[in-house]
């Protein structure tokens, strides 16, 4: 843990100059999703258009944001860094608008808070995908309780918080209970997904079900849930909802078919995997966090803060799963398994990497195709300080969550959405 504290906590000059960068060109605080927001969906030319300033806008930044990195790194040694006072450290003592005091770690720990409403969570989901055949078989394979629910946490304690904000009476409504219920069947539906695009063997420590039960299964599976949580989501009945969701859907296949393609320039390189990082796993937590402030009838700013705050949270909780990647020992022989890399994909840490080892650029572009070159990248990663520069990113993006959400009335769900800001952080799987 304290390891993990370390890694977490570290940063420096150039790191803060480096996301100080990232944050003027709008990747922090989602500049261009409010841009749309305060315009409504746009056109597809005004996405265009928008979407190319702010591509150039990014590219521009980023360029600084190389040129000072490679300015002030030459001869820091990552031990020089400069350490954060402890953790994200944030305690509410007063007494709150729900005339409690609530500054007691316990009460703060966002699991604890929504276990009440997470502990049937599974067994209504499996209600819900009652079917005969293989096809049940699949779905209670998946649903068996095991997963972390960290998305329908988050939508739990976000609906509260948002409730309380809006009508001083944090309970949860059922339509709020039901959208845990659905981003969770989203989620697991791209999980099974992602495990057939990927040839993957295991995951949440189990046999995958393309490897059970076969690739074509694995598809209808997914398919079948996908479409449980749309019948789900359309018997809410609210149009503003299921509009959210749908974006959300087209990010995850957009995200995955972005990590399918790779870009020459450095600095859009960057761009694209933060734009893929957002779409591939932000976009989903973010909407679900804005579809609970809708049903709570909250105003268009709250549901704004509870989109940013997904969005924030969705980013560094992408980052640290990249990191870990390099630092967390998943295999037998307690190594840290690279399966990024291996499925040729330049995350975070490599990215960072390259700046101080150019002689990466070649292997990303051919997407460690050839033999020796995942060893040499996993070499260079080591040798760099992308790990703790990627953790400095994502440790910017909690702290952007944290000033989104405490924008909102204080409660104890607030405060356990910012102390999962720490977890997120500091999380080792
Ligand atoms: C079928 C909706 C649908 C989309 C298909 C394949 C695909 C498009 C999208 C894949 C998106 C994907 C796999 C994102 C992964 C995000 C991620 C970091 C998952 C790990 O989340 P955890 O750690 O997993 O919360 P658990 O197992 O705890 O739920």
């Amino acid at each position: 843990m304290a390891l993990l504290l370390s890694r977490c906590c570290a940063w420096n000059r150039r790191s803060r100059l480096a996301s100080g960068a990232l944050s003027a060109c709008g990747l922090l605080n989602g500049c261009r999703d409010r841009e749309m927001l305060a315009a409504g969906r746009p056109s597809a030319r005004e996405a265009g258009a928008t979407g190319a300033r702010h591509r150039h806008a990014l590219v521009k930044e980023l360029y600084l944001h190389r040129r000072i990195y490679l300015n002030t790194t030459a001869y820091m040694k990552p031990d020089s860094l400069w350490r954060t006072p402890s953790r994200l450290m944030y305690t509410t003592r007063i007494k709150c608008c729900c005339n409690q005091v609530h500054s007691d770690k316990q009460y703060k720990n966002p699991y604890m808070l929504a276990q009440d409403d997470l502990k049937n969570l599974y067994d209504e989901i499996r209600r819900l995908l009652t079917v005969s055949s293989d096809l049940k078989d699949i779905c209670d394979y998946y649903f068996d309780g095991k997963g972390k629910a960290f998305r329908p946490m988050i939508v739990i304690l976000m609906g509260k918080a948002c409730n309380l904000h809006h009508s001083k009476n944090r309970k949860l409504l059922k339509s709020q209970h039901s959208i845990g219920m659905i981003v969770e069947m989203i989620h697991t539906a791209s999980l099974v997904h992602d495990d057939v695009i990927d040839g993957s063997d295991t995951r949440r420590g189990k046999i995958t079900v393309n490897k059970i039960w076969g690739e074509r299964k694995a598809i209808l599976a997914g398919d079948f849930v996908l479409s449980t949580a749309s019948v789900a989501l359309a018997r809410l009945g609210n149009n503003a909802v299921v509009s959210v969701f749908t974006q959300a859907i087209e990010d995850l296949v957009r995200g995955e078919f972005m990590q399918l393609g790779s870009k020459e320039n450095e600095n859009e390189r960057f761009v694209h995997y933060l734009e893929k990082t957002f779409k591939k796993t932000a976009s989903l937590i973010a909407n679900s966090c804005k579809a609970v402030s809708i049903l709570g009838n909250c105003d268009p700013d709250v549901q704004e803060i509870a989109y940013q705050y997904g969005r924030n949270i969705g980013i560094a909780f992408q980052l640290i799963d990249d990191v870990l990647d390099f630092t967390s020992c998943a295999n037998q022989l307690g190594k840290p398994t690279a399966t990024d890399l291996k499925l040729g994909l330049a995350t975070g840490p490599v990215l960072f990497a390259c700046q101080q080892f150019p002689e990466l650029h070649a292997l990303i572009m051919r997407r460690f195709s050839v033999d020796g070159d995942v060893d040499q990248a996993w070499q260079y990663v080591q040798q760099s300080d992308g790990v703790q520069q990627t953790c400095y990113l994502a440790h910017q993006y909690c702290q952007e969550a944290i000033r989104q959400i405490s924008k909102l009335h204080c409660s104890p769900e607030r405060d356990a959405l910012i102390q999962l800001a720490e977890i997120v952080l500091t999380r080792n799987k």
